[in-house]
């Protein structure tokens, strides 16, 4: 049995790519949840594996030549556990350059935009009193949502999944677009993504992979709370200065 890979997440869409990939290849992992809403993101042994101070991250012990490797950026860990087990990354240039262009599509344009999104929808309004002020950024980024499910609606005609067989772009994209039911997007214009989504569902390895840490994540603190003032402060008011800051004292 080889060592659990060690996978440091949160109840989100970028670290559940994961765990699908992990549960359907059938690799032994351990959890290791970082509260972000709490500022964990920032402790310098996390910054050590995950200098973007993102989820998720993983450290394989059995890595390459059997020693240990750490891999941050949800789109390499794909990468990397595709080419470590041979399995849903295809060896051929020309099934291999297919799942790539669909996964970085995936991670430049579905990831980003639909997390903009959410952001708008989800959480601004409990930050700005003044809801004139983020009706722009709202269509913007529903707009941009509208406009991938689109994209991707219009990529399955004819297929069962995004780049020909069942493979990492579908277990990165998966998380992201079955989030999309809660962002107010009207489904029923994207039959085949609908339909596509349904297909993976039904999968037991995405099933057990959805489960992993679901319960860490509440939904968003209420406002004027001082649970609110750490989230936002921890998630939205980062910078260059404040990441640093935080993370010596963090240590
Ligand atoms: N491009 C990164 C994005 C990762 C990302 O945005 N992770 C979010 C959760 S989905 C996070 O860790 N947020 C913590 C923070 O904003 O400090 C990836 O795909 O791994």
């Amino acid at each position: 049995m080889p060592a659990p890979i060690e996978v440091f997440l949160w109840a989100t869409p970028n670290s559940w790519k994961i765990t699908i990939a992990l549960e359907e290849m059938e690799l032994p992992y351990v959890a290791r949840p970082v509260a972000i809403g709490k500022g964990e993101q920032f402790k310098s042994e996390f910054l050590a594996i995950s200098p973007n101070n993102r989820v998720p991250a993983i450290i394989d012990p059995e890595g390459p030549n059997g020693t240990p490797i750490s891999v941050f950026e949800s789109g390499a860990i794909l990468h990397y556990l595709g080419r470590k087990t041979g399995k849903f990354y295809p060896t051929d240039e020309h099934g291999r350059v297919e799942v790539e262009q669909w996964l970085f599509w995936q991670m430049a344009g579905v990831g980003p935009m639909f997390g903009q999104a959410s952001h708008f929808r989800n959480y601004a309004p409990n930050l700005v009193d003044d809801p004139v002020k983020i009706e722009y950024s709202t269509k913007r980024y529903d707009n941009e949502v509208n406009r991938l499910l689109g994209v991707l609606d219009r990529r399955l005609t004819n297929r069962t999944f995004v780049a020909g067989e069942y493979s990492i772009a579908d277990m990165a994209l998966y998380p992201w677009v079955v989030y999309a039911r809660g962002l107010g997007q009207d489904m029923s214009a994207f039959a085949r993504v609908e339909t596509w989504l349904d297909r993976i569902t039904a999968r037991p390895a995405v099933q057990r992979a959805m489960a992993v840490g679901a319960d860490l994540q509440g939904p968003p603190p209420a406002r004027g709370s001082e649970e609110q003032r750490e989230f936002a402060t921890a998630l939205f008011g980062q910078t260059a200065a404040s990441v640093a800051a935080v993370s010596s004292r963090q240590g």
